[in-house]
């Protein structure tokens, strides 16, 4: 299979120029102009459009067990959804419950991500400790291109990870050469809180951000950057939503501390006026964690993102549709969390990033795909158009429009947070390793189309035991 796109303007994290580029065997062969392709090869004219780098969204959850209901997006239409708006990677979340194996937990993922239209990778979520999940987490880094693992300090009595914990993996990352990564909300204050407004007779969906105020969040993200700052290992904040969390990532990187932030597009763009509609499913179909945040926060994200404090863009992709939601129709604490956005996430923040002058195009390829790359180690192989990389791409019509809609997208929910919002820049096609999988409005993804993409550890020890123990050994001579 090979496909030449001619007559575009590649634009990159780093620059914007004219070129063409020819796929074969879902790589980027060649890069340049008057190419020497085989004739009868594909050709997609791409003049007045921009050739970049395919989205890689680094926070969904398909078809995740939450809650006591499963996410309604399954790993084959969520994909799908993602190539219809340009974003041809995602790195999901396996979440075992408290006690089960990891590796157990990977395995059920696996399975379940195989339907997958395009490519997929796994952080895996740490809700316990012992020895075991110390083991397991090297097999991980060692045998299954694992490089990051999540802790959710948030959802007490569920997978809220504790600090012990929290200190233990931070610990074995750095052996590993892993990354960190936390959902930073005070867990144990959001219990308290839920409980405290519920007996104040407060059930609906406005008591949601009550329960999880910018304190609860502010406080997490600092205590999770100081434990990482103590054990001098990388950390990654996602889904940032407001100043509290920003300042304490830019107070420790102003500082020299390794510290990455993630904004979610529906933070960038929506307020918590959201909590206060009348109608109780609009307001149940808003309820994610952390909440929408007053409007004061959403320029302040958009600065993060302008001055180098926030990373990556992602959508926490985490569907429930309204007869899930309904489960907390007498109390807000048992409304399932999440909010779609993995199609609209490109054009969103083309829309508002972009168009408004806020970051550049080179800018807008950076933060929604070559960071997240880097971050997590698998660039230049994607967010990159460069000879040798994956051909995942989007061609990018700037001045294409469309009407953001739950009657017309593809997402497997009744709902949709960005909905009669008009986006000005739009995927005209979506490639996924050279193979088309979204042109001119129309999806060709394939179930079990997408690969498992193995991400190395940073440099770290990982090295089978015995090898170890053998250097240890060595050393002990050499010393004496
Ligand atoms: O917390 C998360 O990231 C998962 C459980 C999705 N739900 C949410 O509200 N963000
Ligand atoms: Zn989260
Ligand atoms: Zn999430």
């Amino acid at each position: 299979m090979s496909i030449l796109i001619r007559g575009g303007t590649i634009v990159t994290a780093d620059r914007s120029y004219q070129a063409d580029v020819y796929c074969e065997e879902g790589i980027i062969k060649l890069i340049g102009h008057h190419l020497n392709v085989p004739c009868g090869c594909e050709v997609i004219d791409a003049g007045d459009l921009l050739v970049m780098p395919g989205g890689i969204d680094p926070h969904t959850h398909m078809q995740l067990p939450f809650m006591g209901t499963v996410a309604s997006e399954d790993f084959f239409s969520g994909t799908s959804a993602g190539a219809a708006g340009g974003t041809t990677s995602i790195i999901d979340f396996v979440i075992p419950s408290v006690n089960q194996p990891l590796m157990q937990a990977y395995e059920q993922w696996m399975e379940w991500a195989r339907k997958s239209a395009t490519d997929y990778s796994f952080h895996v979520a740490i809700t316990w400790w012992d020895q075991s999940v110390s083991d397991d987490m090297g097999k991980l880094v060692r045998d299954h291109g694992v490089n990051s693992f999540k802790h959710f300090m948030a959802y007490k009595n569920a997978i809220m990870a504790e600090d012990e914990t929290l200190v233990n993996s931070f610990a074995r990352c750095l052996d590993l050469g892993a990354m960190p990564t936390v959902h930073a909300e005070n867990g144990d204050l959001v219990y308290h809180l839920q409980k405290k407004i519920l007996a104040q007779g407060i059930s609906g969906p406005e008591g949601h951000p009550l329960s999880r105020p910018v304190e609860v969040e502010g406080e997490a993200s600092n205590r999770a950057i100081r434990i990482a700052q103590a054990l001098n290992v990388p950390i990654y904040v996602v889904h940032v939503s407001c100043a509290e969390s920003l300042q304490a990532i830019t107070r420790a990187r102003n500082e020299g501390q390794r510290v990455y932030g993630e904004v979610l597009a529906g933070h960038l763009e929506i307020d918590d006026s959201v909590y206060q509609h009348p109608d109780w499913a609009f307001a149940a179909a808003h309820v994610m964690s952390p909440p929408f945040r007053p409007k004061k926060h959403q320029e302040l994200l958009w600065q993060g993102l302008q001055s180098g404090n926030l990373h990556t863009t992602a959508t926490d992709h985490c569907c429930f549709c309204a007869p899930q939601k309904a489960a907390g129709k007498d109390d807000f604490s048992l409304i399932p969390n999440g909010t779609a956005g993995i199609e609209d996430r490109m054009s969103v923040i083309w829309d508002s990033g972009v168009n408004s002058g806020r970051l550049t195009e080179n800018e807008f390829v950076a933060v929604t795909s070559t960071n997240a790359a880097k971050i997590f180690n698998i660039y230049p192989r994607k967010g990159a158009i460069t000879v040798g990389a994956d051909a995942d791409i989007v061609i990018w019509d700037p001045n294409g429009s469309r009407t953001i809609s739950a009657n017309t997208h593809h997402q497997n929910i009744d709902f949709n947070i960005f909905e009669g919002r008009t986006v000005k820049g739009i995927a005209v096609h979506t490639l996924s390793r050279g193979k088309l999988v979204w042109t001119q409005g129309e999806l060709r993804t394939i179930k079990g189309a997408g690969q498992y993409i193995k991400r190395p550890a940073f440099g770290g020890n990982v090295q089978a035991p015995q090898k170890m123990a053998l250097q240890k050994e060595s050393k002990s001579v050499s010393r004496s």
